[in-house]
């Protein structure tokens, strides 16, 4: 019996997993649960890194039985600047923060923005970190001078808890900086862009244990994937031909595993992204609005005093008018406005629609409106790949909303699984089993999922109307 750590840090919310391996089937048990969210201070959006080392603690600090070994996953593109005595420059901003949204100008005197996407294979989006950096550089000169390493995420939270320095492969390729062909930072770019080179800590691969837990030294610290969608992608059990996958949480990554990049001209007008998986491929997806809308929605329901529950949310759906309001989930209104609420209504005044009011309209707008947004998406997906597909498996929190993956196999017309929900945690688990020699490959790993985990089986149904509905949104207005 071997039993890992997983910690699993999503933009809502952060999970310590123990995960049991009996040589057959593996179990997994939360052990420690906390909320994470972006903290405004004066007009900046920050992640509060002390805040999270603590957290990571607490959760360690809960274990009472024997571990092996922890790796930690997050979410992509953040970053945080250390100077020569590995202290942290500033709190590492959050990809929510819209301080780096002008650099996007800015690059274009210094690249055309197609060959950076032919070069990195990541759509040319605001947040990664290549835009980050752009706009940390510009607000705070000296640190050109102070800053002596960069780590990604994940790897930050590795450095607070171990005094290893590294950034591993999968989440670097969320940055805009790494080229594709090299696996590698890509120095060519970084001195067209910031005329020096770039203190990024080297790149390694995961499956490996790279120390030890500094307060719990019986723990090995793992190299995982650092991203948490590279993780979720290793622990769905896909097969590659005919299965598209999605990690459905504050995000909805919902794409293709392939052998190498797609950057052409089509791909890259429509948005997407070429990421790395944990064997060193490629993830071809397209980042498109998950949970957070509903999330938002959420917050200023609760701060207004009313009660919200899963199932509140589910029974409002359930009575509320079908196809009333249908916004687009990735028009920029959306992205962190200061109100949901108040963007969804200029959305609706914008688009001559009825704002929803009540909290199942709401409900109903979101997930009909993401279930029309992800039918289109994976149409192009399809195009682009020169590939059709008959399943979709989900990971993620999301995959427990069963009103969603229903809709999701209804407006795509493909068979859903949805399931485990700990995907990404489970993929960080079986990473560290790699490390540890109890298992040799992803394959193996996916084996063991399916033998372990059941996911539930959406079928498409109401076909023609939704054929219909798809048509009457072609484009959203
Ligand atoms: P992230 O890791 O990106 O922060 P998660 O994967 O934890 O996000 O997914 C969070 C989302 O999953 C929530 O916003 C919520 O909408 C959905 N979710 C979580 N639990 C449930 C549940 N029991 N029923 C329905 N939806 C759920
Ligand atoms: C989802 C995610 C996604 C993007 C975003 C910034 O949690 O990792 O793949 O990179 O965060």
């Amino acid at each position: 019996m071997t039993t890992v750590l997983a910690y699993d840090l999503g933009a809502s919310s952060g999970r310590l997993i123990a995960e049991k391996f009996d040589g057959n089937t593996i179990s997994i048990k939360e052990i420690h649960r906390f909320n994470n969210k972006p903290q405004l201070v004066q007009s900046h959006y920050y992640w509060d890194y002390p805040a999270l080392i603590k957290e990571l603690k607490a959760g360690l600090q809960k274990v009472d039985f024997p571990a092996s070994s922890l790796g930690i996953d997050t979410w992509g593109v953040d970053i945080g600047l250390l100077n020569k005595e590995y202290a942290l420059l500033s709190l590492p901003f959050s990809y929510r923060d819209t301080h780096s949204e002008p650099q996007l100008q800015k690059l274009k005197q210094l690249i055309d923005p197609f060959e950076l996407f032919k070069r990195t294979g990541n759509e040319i989006s605001s947040i990664n970190t290549l835009f980050q950096l752009m706009a940390i550089y510009e607000k705070f000169p000296t640190y050109r001078e102070l800053c002596k390493s960069i780590l990604m995420m994940p790897n930050l939270l590795i450095y607070g808890l171990s005094n290893v320095a590294l950034n591993e492969y999968s989440i670097s390729s969320t940055s805009q900086l790494v080229n594709h062909d090299s696996k590698q930072w890509d120095e060519g770019l970084m001195q067209l862009i910031f005329q020096q080179q770039l203190p990024l800590a080297s790149i390694e691969m995961p499956h490996q244990i790279i120390g030890d837990v500094l307060d719990f030294p019986s723990i090995q610290m793992a190299l995982v994937p650092g991203h948490d969608t590279a993780c979720a992608l290793s622990a769905l059990p896909i097969n590659r031909q005919n299965a598209l996958f999605m990690s459905l949480g504050t995000w909805c990554l919902v794409g293709k595993e392939i052998d190498k990049p797609i950057v052409s001209r089509d791909a890259f007008e429509a948005g997407f992204t070429n990421e790395g998986t944990s064997e060193g491929v490629i993830r071809f997806q397209k980042n498109a609005m998950g949970f957070w809308i509903l999330q938002k929605l959420r917050e200023e329901w609760v701060a207004s005093g009313m009660n919200v529950t899963y199932d509140i949310e589910r029974q409002g759906f359930l009575e509320a008018a079908a196809f009333k309001t249908i916004i687009d989930p990735e028009d920029p209104l959306f992205f962190n406005p200061k109100s949901m609420t108040l963007a969804i209504e200029t959305y609706c005044a914008k688009t001559s629609q009825v704002s929803p009011s009540t909290i199942g309209e709401y409900v109903r707008c979101f997930t009909e409106s993401v279930a029309i947004s992800y039918a289109k998406v994976i149409k192009k997906i399809e195009q682009l790949a020169s590939q059709s597909t008959t399943e979709i498996y989900i990971g993620g929190g999301g995959a427990q909303n069963k009103m969603l993956c229903q809709l999701i196999a209804n407006a795509t017309g493909k068979v859903v699984f949805a399931g485990p929900i700990e995907a990404s945690s489970i993929g960080n688990g079986l990473s560290q089993l790699r490390a540890l020699g109890e298992l040799n490959s992803i394959e193996e790993g996916r084996v063991l999922v399916s033998r372990s985990f059941h996911p539930d089986e959406f079928i498409p149904q109401d076909q023609a109307r939704w054929q219909e509905i798809l048509e009457q949104y072609k484009t959203f207005i």
